[in-house]
């Protein structure tokens, strides 16, 4: 127990009481196998529910043994099937009924298993129990995913990705459920389903899947400015990541840390993960949409198997509440960001994602977050798409999962103990013992018992509140353009580059002109440079004159004046930690988990393999063979290696880097392989890292054509052209070091070719 104070009660008759929920307090808390301060707490509790029926005879639900599991029971060998057959109608009802809705949001994910732990205590700030003690390890469970998709829809999608944490601490279930890009679209809960419905397929004919780029989403957002900050990040490279394990994660909106005292500070939560932000370009995320619809999915997945688990460090953005009116923005406003230079991340912690889960429906798709799900120690504030959040994450669950005992599902139920009156409903698990379920009574000697503050019982914080009822939008919401520019301005050149042909992409995918005009209006309003280019790809001028009012979100009787976007002026031009070329809050010389084709045949020169693979597995890189088919593959020394794919079945764009050693024999094969010169002239278009070795420079040579420069002026051996590293001699740690430091570079901007 961690934080749950000796109770110091006055009023008598409760005393008696108090202390035997202090001891059963305790005793809960206590058992080794649901103390959370062992990791494995949530582990050990879902066991009570695992089963994996080794040595086990086939069974009905009723327990009873089954003989012949092959066969309907019939009236006769050939005759009519019998309505008296339990164990048919038994197995093909509960078939029957596999499915459950998917999320209407958010419907695509996949989850993991972990632990949380603090670097020292937070209690200045909160009295959370999870955030006191670094030797605590909380259990987590986390979910990622895209938003728009169905849930069989691919993982590339251009979306936002959900990122939500849930923490079983011993004080219940807190949960963190954010995205991977810090704003929002939307200001009010009451556009969330309007915005839900522009962006999903059409309803008259269901398309497009898993795409914004259609006309009632921009329709939409032509209409609402306040949407222009977070149309910025989802035209960014933000919305295609290269894994769940290289994106950062945001709570979005002020939340509110209490420490002891009852002192409340606003708090903004990061994940910044350690393996660095990254990734891919739009035209491989629709190829790998196609090779590999599962490919973050099956990433996290590998990753895990493997023993290399993800981790993020856990931030936050502290601010007094003498200061909340002190910024150029409105704290409550879930459309701006603090930016880092006015108030750090501190980072105060790390989540660690170490263990699959053991069955998806049961523990991924039967996760329910919720954000209002919060521990002693952690409040709301009236960010007022917050506060519709509070009502509809329980409220789609009761759909979704089928009643109110959502809560015992084994993945959502906290290790923390649960006594209340709460009775039935459907699929109710608990068998309450005893005559009451009221509160308060007599006859159960008043269990249970409401805990005081200093037993760990929930107050919300005291928040002055003196207002009129009214159905509004403060003017302090009404900048909508100055962090959208904020954000573009802080983007490296290539990154600007992909914002603008993002851009084109979506709004040239749009059946209606006129909504391509407005949006060129608006994207005038964030910058004019930016709204030019997109306008010259879309083949058409910006407006000279706006479309007005420009905001259209505008109550019935509302004058359209008042509710017009304002530039305020901003204490930040630029902001680095905004990009995620150079971003300096992040890594660029690790290429830990980066998986590596490497290209050969029967033939391969043995000994260069040998000392890449070597290199690369010990810069914690995942080297893979390719070769023309499967099975063995010979190198020209006898080296026989297991190849992991073909041309067929691997490709390119679901690798980082590759790899050409020499081999006359393997490259005289390759060289005869359209498929093999395609994967290379696909790679360096993707600004991949590419290596070659020995006679591997001349397959290089041939995929690239007049791509290939070999620039030597300085007579070394190596060559480093543009992420492009070759060799002709052997394979020297040099020649390593040159590929392995491209390889942490993730991409190499300079060969982007500007129409891609
Ligand atoms: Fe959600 N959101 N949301 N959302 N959301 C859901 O809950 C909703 C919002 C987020 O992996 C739903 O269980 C409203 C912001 C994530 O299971 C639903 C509003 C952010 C997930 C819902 C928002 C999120 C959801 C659908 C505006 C980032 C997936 C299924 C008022 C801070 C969680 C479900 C998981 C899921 C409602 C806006 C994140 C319908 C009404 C802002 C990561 O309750």
């Amino acid at each position: 127990m961690t934080t749950r104070k000796s109770g110091k009660q006055t009023k008598e008759p409760a005393k008696k009481v108090v202390n035997k929920a202090k001891a059963l307090d305790n005793a809960a808390r206590t058992d080794a196998k649901l103390d959370p301060r062992n990791n494995d707490a949530k582990i050990d509790d879902l066991q009570r529910n695992t089963e994996d029926s080794g040595g086990e005879f086939l069974t009905t639900n009723q327990g009873v043994r089954i003989n012949d599991n092959q066969n309907s029971l019939k009236a006769g060998e050939r005759g009519a099937t019998l309505l008296e057959d339990f164990i048919l109608r038994e197995k093909i009802t509960h078939f029957d009924h596999e499915r459950i809705p998917e999320r209407v949001v958010h419907a695509r994910g996949s989850a993991a298993h972990g632990y949380f732990q603090v670097y020292e205590s937070m209690s200045e700030y909160t009295k959370a129990g999870f955030l006191q003690d670094p030797s605590v390890k909380t259990p987590v469970f986390v979910r990622f995913s895209t938003v728009a998709g169905s849930r069989g829809s691919t993982d590339l999608a251009r979306d936002v990705r959900g990122f939500a944490v849930k923490f079983y601490t011993d004080e219940g279930n807190f949960d963190i459920v954010g995205n991977n890009i810090p704003v929002f679209f939307i200001q009010d809960a009451m556009k969330f389903p309007d915005l839900v419905h522009a962006v999903k397929p059409e309803p008259h004919n269901e398309i497009p899947q898993a795409a914004s780029a259609h006309d009632t989403f921009w329709d939409f957002i032509s209409l609402m400015p306040e949407s222009m900050h977070m149309i910025m990040w989802v035209m960014s490279d933000r919305a295609i990541p290269r894994s769940y394990r290289m994106m950062e994660g945001f709570g979005v909106h002020s939340f509110r840390f209490i420490n002891e005292r009852g002192k409340s500070r606003f708090v903004k939560f990061h994940w910044k993960p350690l393996l660095g932000l990254h990734s891919v370009v739009w035209d491989e995320a629709q190829k790998i949409s196609g090779k590999d619809p599962d490919f973050h999915r099956r990433d996290l997945w590998e990753a895990i198997e493997n023993g290399d688990f993800p981790e993020w460090e856990f931030g936050v953005q502290i601010v007094e509440e003498k200061d909340e009116h002190s910024f150029d923005f409105d704290l409550l406003d879930p459309t701006k960001i603090i930016p880092e230079e006015i108030v750090p991340v501190q980072r105060i912690g790390k989540l660690t994602l170490n263990r699959n889960p053991d069955n998806f429906f049961a523990e991924t798709e039967q996760v329910a977050f919720h954000v209002g799900n919060v521990v002693p120690g952690i409040d709301f504030t009236n960010d007022p798409l917050m506060q519709g959040r509070l009502f509809s994450y329980t409220d789609t669950q009761l759909i979704r999962l089928g009643g109110p005992n959502f809560h015992e599902i084994p993945i959502n139920r906290p290790v923390a103990p649960v006594h209340n009156n709460q009775r039935d409903g459907f699929m109710r698990q608990t068998v309450n013992r005893g005559q009451t379920s009221y509160e308060p009574n007599t006859l159960r000697g008043g269990c249970p018992f409401q805990a005081g503050a200093d037993m760990g019982g929930f107050t919300s914080f005291a928040e002055r509140i003196d207002a009129k009822k009214i159905r509004a939008r403060s003017a302090s919401f009404f900048d909508h353009f100055s962090q959208a520019t904020l954000f573009f301005n802080s983007q490296s050149e290539p990154e600007k580059g992909h914002i603008i042909r993002a851009l084109r992409f979506e709004l040239g995918k749009l059946e209606t002109p006129a909504i391509r005009e407005r949006m060129l209006g608006l994207l005038a309003q964030v910058d004019k440079g930016l709204a030019n280019s997109v306008a010259e790809g879309l083949g058409m001028a910006v407006p000279k004159k706006l479309d007005k009012p420009m905001n259209m979100s505008i109550p019935a009787d509302g004058d359209p004046r008042k509710f017009q976007p304002k530039r305020v002026e901003q204490a930040v031009d630029a902001s680095p930690t905004l990009r995620q070329v150079g971003n300096p809050s992040f890594p660029n010389d690790t290429i830990k988990t980066r998986k590596i084709a490497v290209l050969l045949a029967d033939g391969f020169d043995d000994a260069a393999f040998d000392e890449m693979s070597k290199a690369l597995l010990t810069a914690g890189a995942v080297p893979k063979t390719i070769a023309p088919r499967l099975g063995i593959v010979t190198g020209a020394d006898g080296l026989e290696l297991k190849v992991d794919f073909s041309f067929l079945t691997g490709s390119s764009v679901l690798f980082d880097a590759l790899y050409i050693p020499g081999g006359d024999k393997s490259v005289d094969v390759l060289k005869q392989l359209e498929e093999a010169r395609e994967f290379v002239s696909e790679a360096h278009k993707h600004c991949k890292a590419i290596a070659a070795s020995g006679t591997g420079v001349g397959f290089l040579a041939k995929s690239l054509g007049e791509k290939f420069s070999e620039t030597n002026s300085t007579g070394k051996l190596v060559v480093a052209n543009a992420g492009v590293i070759t060799s002709r001699a052997e394979v020297t740690t040099n020649f390593t070091k040159e590929f392995i430091g491209a390889i942490a570079q993730h991409r190499h901007w300079e060969r982007e070719n500007s129409s891609q």
